[in-house]
């Protein structure tokens, strides 16, 4: 399909599914996004997760967000139940200005469904010349280094840097072994997954997708990953007034939804400190970057680029049994 073909169905699909307008065009922008860079646990799949998300009742299908400012260099964003693309989008402009500025400022969502990848947000972040850090918790999927329970979510850390006359640096990994959409894809697919993945119910290792999903996923690097996830956990809960992962899947009662919770973005102009030497110690940002690649290695998000500039120019192909599953949308 070409880019706007799965554009306008993914628009139609939300329509159907009964999310309003401006919702349904920020979160299709997201997923298409996702499926352009070769993103596939989250993207073009995730139409079924949204839906779904709908269908149970879990989010606010006309949310209207609503922007504060708690200080100076704080932007607060009530989602009022919404996807966090919308509340996302209505925030980012004052927290560019308020990081151009301040030097740095902070950005709360709170009361946001989130199902996305974070690297959209902080590469339009970095893309306004600013360094960018985002993180939100999600469901109790992941247990802590040690014990065989979920406690964390699969809490993904993402980070930006500008690059000038390039696309900015960016990672953007889940502090769980893998994401959880990674395993879903496998259940679909009826594949096993690794065994250092997660246990089953019984707490025993297991390459049984579905009784992965069904018991507890690992974090990765062992207790690194768990204070990692910890991190999250805080930061972008209690810190901001919002659910840990435990809230959120209690909050959700079953109904078998995309988390719901908060997420904290912040924003670095590298202007603050460094005045007039900004583009100097840019250039020593390349040149630890030129390292990094001269040995072989890759920089994160060099696959994704790579997979934009072949979907641009070539479009992206979907999964037959995908595409039947997102045309069987609003006609349940
Ligand atoms: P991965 O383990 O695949 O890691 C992804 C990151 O690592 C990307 O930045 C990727 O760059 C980079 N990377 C991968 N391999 C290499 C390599 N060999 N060298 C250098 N860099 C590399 O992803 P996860 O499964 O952990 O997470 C996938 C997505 O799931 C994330 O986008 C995350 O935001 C999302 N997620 C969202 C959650 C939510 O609550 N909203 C929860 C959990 C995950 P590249 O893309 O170029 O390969
Ligand atoms: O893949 O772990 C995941 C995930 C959780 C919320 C959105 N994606």
């Amino acid at each position: 399909m070409t880019l706007d073909a799965l554009r306008g169905l993914a628009r139609e699909k939300l329509r159907a599914a009964g999310l309003a307008d401006d919702h349904a065009d920020a979160v299709a922008e997201t997923m298409v996004a996702g499926e352009r860079d070769g993103c596939a646990s989250h993207g073009i799949y995730r139409l079924l997760v949204a839906a779904s998300s709908v269908r149970a009742g879990v989010v606010v299908p006309d949310a209207v967000p609503v922007v504060s400012e708690p200080a100076r260099a704080l932007v607060r964003v009530d989602g009022k139940g919404g996807f966090a693309q919308l509340a996302f989008a209505r925030g980012l402009p004052v927290l560019i200005d308020k990081a151009r500025a301040c030097g740095i400022a902070a950005m709360a969502l709170n009361d946001v469904v989130h199902f996305a990848a974070l690297w959209p947000e902080v590469e339009a972040i970095a893309d306004a010349g600013l360094v960018a850090l985002a993180t939100t918790p999600s469901h109790a999927w992941v247990a802590p280094a040690g014990g065989t329970r979920p406690v964390f979510g699969t809490n993904p850390i993402a980070f930006g840097w500008p690059r000038p006359g390039k696309p900015p640096f960016v990672f953007d990994f889940a502090t769980s072994a893998v994401a959880r959409g990674e395993i879903e894809l496998h259940r679909r697919a009826g594949r096993p997954v690794p065994d250092d993945w997660g246990y089953d119910a019984d707490g025993r290792a297991t390459t049984d997708a579905e009784a992965v999903l069904a018991g507890a996923m690992r974090t990765f690097g062992g207790h690194k990953g768990s204070s990692l996830a910890t991190m999250v956990e805080l930061l972008a809960g209690p810190l901001i007034g919002d659910m840990t992962s435990r809230e959120s899947l209690a909050a959700d009662a079953g109904r078998g939804g995309s988390p719901i919770g908060g997420e904290l973005i912040v924003a670095i102009d590298p202007a603050g400190f460094l005045g007039d030497a900004v583009a100097a110690h840019l250039a020593r940002a390349e040149a630890l970057f030129a390292a990094i690649e001269a040995q072989g290695a890759r920089l994160p998000s060099a696959r994704r680029y790579a997979a934009r500039s072949r979907s641009l120019a070539d479009g992206v192909q979907i999964p037959a049994a995908l595409h039947a599953d997102i045309l069987k949308i609003g006609c349940e």
